[in-house]
């Protein structure tokens, strides 16, 4: 169930949707909320922009935090669209992060189609190895 809280979040798709615009995926990155760890309510689907499927891009964050600002340009400039969260203030949303990452409290902690890459210098890494663009459907 969609909380009044997040409705805002979602007005300006619907609001492309309806004038029959196209919604980049840079417009799709919707973060979670912090307070209250929900997010997937208001997650879009995925969505193929060059006809392959889009995969599920995954980032734990925190807020002024640089490696988390350098993974996020690099998958923008990608044009992977991706769902945030940002675990600044703690809350299920970090605890799951650290589930999912055995032994990494670090953010940001990436993950592609449920696949942990890591860190920011992982996410580079993958890239400079040419295996990131695959991942993305590229
Ligand atoms: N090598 C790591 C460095 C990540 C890192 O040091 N992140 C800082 C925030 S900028 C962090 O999580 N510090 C511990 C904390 O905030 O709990 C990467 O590339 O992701």
């Amino acid at each position: 169930m969609l909380s009044n809280l997040h409705k805002d979040l979602l007005e300006p798709i619907t609001a492309l949707r309806q004038a029959g615009l196209p919604v980049k995926p840079d417009l799709r990155r919707l973060t979670s909320c912090a307070m209250c760890g929900g997010q997937r309510e208001f997650q879009e689907g995925p969505m193929s922009e060059n006809g392959k499927p889009q995969p599920r891009v995954e980032i734990y964050t925190k807020w002024g935090c640089p490696y988390c600002f350098r993974a996020k340009a690099l998958l923008e400039e990608k044009g992977a669209a991706f769902t945030e969260y940002d675990i600044t203030m703690g809350g299920p949303k970090r605890q799951e992060m650290l589930d999912r990452a055995p032994g990494r409290t670090t953010v940001p902690q990436i993950f592609i189609d449920d696949r942990h890459i890591g860190g920011c210098d992982d996410l580079m890494a993958l890239d400079a190895q040419g295996g990131l663009d695959p991942l993305l459907g590229l």
